[in-house]
């Protein structure tokens, strides 16, 4: 059961983590290395005890899936879980003439005047994004993130690569091949700062064997209360999409994370969350109509029996 394992991580850091200062000042409490594995048959791994927005989720995958870094798309499809850093961009700029935004993400949740401001000048930053298109071309896009990577991997020799397409028709067509990964870790694009968040999944890879699709992803650093159950999902939907165009079902979802962490502000929402009692999971219905991963829709996407216990809210760091 996909809660049980996650829950025994969670467990397995409240009580073994060690507390290790962060980026974003929030302190976390952490471990290095772990694994979890799902087998994606046995149920769609949305976590049940607490509710996770599947829409959410599955609009994100899209967005990276048609190439795009631009926040316009996930604004359009009131989606707000990347609004914070491409706020950064634009507070951080020599255009910015507003109140002074410097570390906005601890402050909002410390002072309560700062965060009416906060909340102001973010609301016109997305009405710009949404509206203004020389605007969002500067400060809406994220830079050289998933999307960028996914779809448009730039090489060393100037040719621009598509990593979906070519993985892809590599499961079609050499199923055995032990090389079935997609990679978003660019070195150029992480050190000379060309993305707002250097990528946190940044490679998978598939496995195909007795006609299933199994995939692998990687974290080098992981948000385990707000972050990890999107992950989790998220690389679900992707598998049953591949496996879907592909033909083959599905196999097992391994998750591998490297610096796994609590943020010292979650402690009482896992407590919570690990008081509850494990549900039947979902299961995923995709609209058999459509055949290539690159056409689906959010409305080809359905999940069916989805019954969680109450959403549990938390601040993200930034
Ligand atoms: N930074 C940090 N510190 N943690 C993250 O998990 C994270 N994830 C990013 C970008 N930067 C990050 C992209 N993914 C939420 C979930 C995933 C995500 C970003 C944010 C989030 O806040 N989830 C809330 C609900 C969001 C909503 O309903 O709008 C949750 O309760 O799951
Ligand atoms: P870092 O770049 O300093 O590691 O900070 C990134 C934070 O965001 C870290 O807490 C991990 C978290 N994160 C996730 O857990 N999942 C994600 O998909 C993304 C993009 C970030």
């Amino acid at each position: 059961n996909a809660d049980k394992v996650y829950l025994e991580m969670c467990q397995t850091i409240l009580d073994k983590g060690i507390f290790k200062e962060d980026r974003t000042g929030v302190g976390t409490y952490s471990l290095f290395g772990y694994q979890l594995r799902f087998n994606l048959a046995e149920g769609f791994p949305l976590l049940t005890t607490k509710r996770v927005p599947f829409k959410l989720i599955a609009s994100e995958l899209l967005w990276f899936l048609k190439g795009d870094t631009n926040l316009r798309y996930l604004l359009a499809h009131n989606n707000h879980i990347w609004d914070e850093w491409g706020f950064q961009k634009w507070v951080t700029s020599k255009d910015y003439k507003g109140p002074d935004m410097t570390d906005f993400g601890i402050r909002i949740t410390q002072d309560e005047a700062f965060n009416k401001i906060y909340e102001e000048q973010m609301k016109f930053y997305q009405e710009q994004v949404l509206t203004n298109d020389t605007f969002a071309k500067t400060y809406g896009d994220l830079g050289n993130v998933y999307g960028k990577q996914w779809r448009h991997w730039e090489g060393s020799n100037g040719k621009v690569y598509d990593q979906i397409k070519w993985v892809i028709n590599e499961i079609k067509h050499n199923p055995n091949s032990r090389r079935l990964l997609v990679n978003a870790w660019d070195v150029a694009s992480v050190y000379e700062g060309l993305m707002q968040l250097p990528p946190c999944h940044f490679c998978f890879q598939f496995y195909v064997v007795d006609g299933k699709l199994s995939c692998l992803f990687n974290m080098r650093s992981n948000d385990v209360f707000l972050g990890l159950p999107f992950n989790i999902a998220s690389y679900a939907l992707l598998t049953h999409l591949i496996a879907h165009e592909c033909g083959l079902e599905v196999g097992d979802l391994v998750y591998t994370g490297a610096d796994v962490h609590l943020y010292a502000n979650h402690l009482e929402q896992i407590k919570e969350q690990l008081s509850r009692t494990p549900r039947k999971l979902p299961t995923l219905k995709l609209n058999p109509a459509i055949q290539s991963v690159f056409d689906f829709n959010l409305e080809d996407m359905e999940i069916i029996g989805y019954d969680p216990h109450p959403v549990i809210k938390a601040p993200v760091a930034v």
